[in-house]
């Protein structure tokens, strides 16, 4: 079937090679998640993508340690940020967009599917009218085939549900920040078991990823440092996935990903920190309003998930 949002991204990741965009990873070991910092270098200008507020859920407390090392990156490097970009509503960490947007500036985006993801969260989590499940807590909600600018680098926007309904893929230059689509190709892909997941889906959305150009750069938003390696490690590309990903290399037919996806999440257990990560970036990184004594509550529902 012809894909024209797929063929644009094709000839931007070719013409992506002669500029090509800086790329910082900062690995969050707590919760296995890559930052980037994504910059051009001709005008300094940048994307973060996939920010961590460190959480403790044991006290309920916030640190920036994660988020300070980004702006320290930023400012350390001379850039401004433009963009305070979400792949997904994480379920295994908070975002800190809103931290960092309150220090470097930036506008917040995600998928416009966040609507859906909203409107399952805000009823499990029986939030209450000042929630609005309509994404306007975010600056930014693009589609599918949507093109955006980081200086003179160009991007653009692919709708790769599967993991989540509003999962988004970047294309900047001729580097694809994938989110939790695929992961190196000793761990595969990510699970689609969470609400709105799909496994069909996913298969789908990263055997599109995989049609782009043989030499695009991914990268990644997770490693869980699998058994047999020894080093944390996120960045590949198109060809090294489609000959070695053990979920979805070349060859693996759809319904064998699915059975074996929906096998293996049937084993998984939920992540450390779904429970407040979801009631946060759901919101687009920030806290529930504050009660009367002035502190933010994080809810537990009971034998509802
Ligand atoms: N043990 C981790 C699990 C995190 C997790 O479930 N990660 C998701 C991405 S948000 C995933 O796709 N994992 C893939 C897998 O384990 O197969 C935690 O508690 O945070
Ligand atoms: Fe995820």
């Amino acid at each position: 079937m012809p894909d024209p949002v797929l063929t644009e991204a094709s000839s931007q990741v070719a013409a992506g090679r002669a500029v090509a965009p800086i790329v910082k990873a900062m690995f969050d070991e707590p919760t296995n998640t890559v930052t980037y910092v994504v910059h051009d270098p001709e005008t300094r200008r940048a994307a973060v993508i996939d920010s961590v507020l460190d959480f403790d859920p044991a006290s309920g407390r916030t640190r920036f340690r994660s988020a300070e090392a980004v702006i320290a990156y930023i400012r350390g490097h001379n850039l401004t940020v433009d963009w305070l970009l979400e792949t997904h509503a994480h379920a295994d960490h908070l975002s800190a967009a809103p931290y960092l947007q309150k220090a470097l500036g930036g506008q917040i985006a995600i998928g416009e599917h966040i609507v859906t993801v909203q409107q399952t969260f805000g009823k499990l989590f029986n939030a209450g009218s000042d929630f609005r499940r309509d994404g306007s807590d975010f600056d930014r909600l693009w589609k599918d085939g949507d093109r955006f600018a980081i200086g003179h680098l160009s991007a653009s926007v692919l709708h790769v549900p599967g993991h989540t309904p509003a999962c988004i893929a970047y294309v900047i230059g001729d580097a694809v920040f994938v989110g939790d689509t695929m992961f190196m190709p000793d761990y595969g892909t990510a699970r689609a078991d969470f609400p709105g997941g799909d496994a069909r889906t996913l298969f789908r959305s990263a055997r599109r990823i995989l049609s782009l150009p043989p030499q695009t750069r991914l990268f990644m938003c997770h490693d869980y440092l699998p058994a047999g390696r020894s080093q944390y490690a996120w960045e590949s590309t198109v060809e090294t996935e489609r000959r070695s990903n053990i979920h979805i290399r070349d060859g693996v037919t759809e319904d064998e990903f699915v059975a074996m996806r929906e096998a293996r999440d049937a084993t998984l257990d939920m992540p450390r920190l779904i429970l407040p990560s979801v009631q946060v970036n759901m919101r687009a990184g920030r806290m529930p309003q504050a009660e009367d004594n002035g502190v933010a509550y994080l809810k537990i529902p009971v034998n509802a998930i």
